[in-house]
């Protein structure tokens, strides 16, 4: 074998595991930058339910918060009509069954955003197919937050999923409440750390 054929079979090793050993997976636009637009969905995003007009943040409704990372930000709402909104995408790679991965974000509240300032949960489904809601892998608190603050949490998929689905929430009974929430700075989805 010449020196030319062991550079490389080193350098195959050498990303070989070193891309094993830190397993992660980077969303598509993990931290919503985009022209700042009302009703316009940021690139490498899709909306999960029917009427979902999330706004690339801040510039409008009133909204003027700073940016925790980068120059923008998203925000979905809860209407009167009990409609939400939700966004969604296909992961890079898959969410293996029975491994604990963990994953942060940041969450605030405007106490503007044209009446819809009310405060909601952010919720967080995992599903093996596009829009399917199958395994709920985070609720957050009522953000009543206008600081960012960042939320952490840990999951096991209980089986192969592909998709994650970010939803704002206020109550699985329909309910009229003219809410919303800000995301920003989401974090590759790693495994969780041994101690
Ligand atoms: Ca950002
Ligand atoms: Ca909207």
């Amino acid at each position: 074998m010449n020196i030319y054929n062991n550079v490389i079979l080193y350098l195959f090793v050498f990303i070989f595991f070193s891309t094993s050993a830190t397993a992660q997976i980077m969303l598509d636009n993990s931290s919503f930058e985009g022209t700042p637009a009302d009703a316009t969905m940021p690139s490498g995003w899709f909306a999960a339910t029917k009427g979902t007009t999330p706004d690339i943040l801040p510039g409008y409704w009133g909204v003027y918060n700073e940016p925790s990372d980068g120059e923008t930000y998203l925000g979905i709402i809860t209407r009167g009509d009990a409609s939400f909104e939700s966004i969604t995408q296909r992961l890079s790679s898959k969410l293996e069954k029975g491994y604990c991965y963990s994953m942060s974000f940041d969450l605030a509240v405007s106490d503007n955003y044209t009446g819809y300032n009310s405060p909601i949960h952010l919720r967080v489904w995992i599903g093996s197919k596009k829009n399917k809601r199958e395994q709920m892998v985070y609720k957050s608190p009522l953000i009543k937050n206008e600081d960012w603050k960042n939320f952490r949490f840990e999951f096991t998929p209980e089986s192969d999923m592909y998709y994650i689905i970010l939803e704002a929430h206020i109550s699985d009974t329909p309910v009229s409440h003219e809410g919303s929430v800000l995301i920003d700075n989401i974090s590759p989805i790693s495994y969780c750390n041994k101690a």
